[in-house]
């Protein structure tokens, strides 16, 4: 058993060093990135796909790029060459936004934003239709989740001509309904996240972490979460329906109440700890 055990070792230790993309590579589960409907060409940096994509007349290099937003289970999750962290130039993330009843709206500006041509990151009401968003403290890892109305304000992207990108931030206005932690993760590669990088960049990053069951969501329902950059140069756009909860969930539950049963059981034995 023991020359058994060192062999697995052996081959792993080996697969580990010829193959660390595929042993590195992230489980985020599935991709729900859908079009931000915006874009000048079918394909490009100004196309229809969303990595190797910014918004229209935008800079165009990887670490401005947003890639996917992922979903396993109920963790949401996501990816991009951008910096979340640390941002670019000042050019600091946004806040994670869900929609939960099929109204969010993006995209297509000409067709419902009063676009003024001037620019800045302004407070407006709630006129995107986002139902929640999960505001991000990067220092400490930590998330709120604020329930939103049509009167809840939010702030605008930056630039006036990327409006379709809106909202950016949460500003005022919600109902703080839960909170939780997220991870960040840097340094990640082409082949960890299937995403394609530059000249500028050979780097992707991660936010993972983000809880959806604080949402109370019901099986049906079709989510859509939405992120950009201060500046709206990007806009990252997810949809999905609610899961519906995996029996894999109640095998997990169940076997831990038999380990609970086992455990109880051998503490039986000692008799201090016998219950009458
Ligand atoms: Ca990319
Ligand atoms: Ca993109
Ligand atoms: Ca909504
Ligand atoms: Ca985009």
């Amino acid at each position: 058993m023991r020359s058994k055990n060192r062999l697995i070792t052996i081959v792993l230790t080996v697969f580990t060093i010829f193959f660390p993309s595929l042993v590195l590579a992230l489980d985020l589960g599935t991709n729900i990135t859908i079009y931000d409907k915006s874009s000048q060409n079918a394909s490009g940096w100004y196309g229809i796909q969303e990595d190797q994509e910014v918004e229209p007349g935008m800079v165009h290099t990887q670490i401005w790029d947003l890639e996917g937003f992922f979903m396993k289970g109920y963790e949401l999750s996501m990816v991009g060459g951008f910096d979340f962290k640390n941002g670019e130039e000042g050019w600091t993330s946004g806040d994670i936004f869900v929609d939960t009843d099929g109204d969010a709206r993006f995209g297509n500006i000409d067709e419902w934003v009063n676009n003024s041509q001037e620019n800045g990151n302004v407070a407006v009401k709630n006129k995107y239709g986002y139902d929640f968003v999960y505001t991000l403290d990067f220092s400490s890892n930590h998330y709120d989740i604020y329930r939103l109305s049509g009167d809840s304000n939010v702030l605008t992207t930056y630039y006036h001509q990327n409006q379709g990108s809106s909202p950016w931030r949460y500003d005022s206005g919600g109902t703080l309904i839960a909170s939780g932690s997220f991870d960040y993760l840097d340094g990640l590669t082409d082949s960890d996240t299937g995403f394609l990088s530059d000249s500028s960049s050979g780097i992707h990053y991660a936010l993972t972490g983000f809880d959806l069951a604080d949402l109370g969501l019901l099986p049906g329902q079709t989510l859509t979460a939405h992120f950009t950059i201060r500046c709206g140069n990007d806009n990252l756009m997810g949809q999905a329906p609610v899961p519906t909860p995996e029996p894999a969930t109640i095998i997990l539950f169940g076997s831990g109440m038999i380990g609970i049963g086992l455990f109880g059981r051998r503490k039986d034995r000692h008799p201090s700890s016998k219950i009458s």
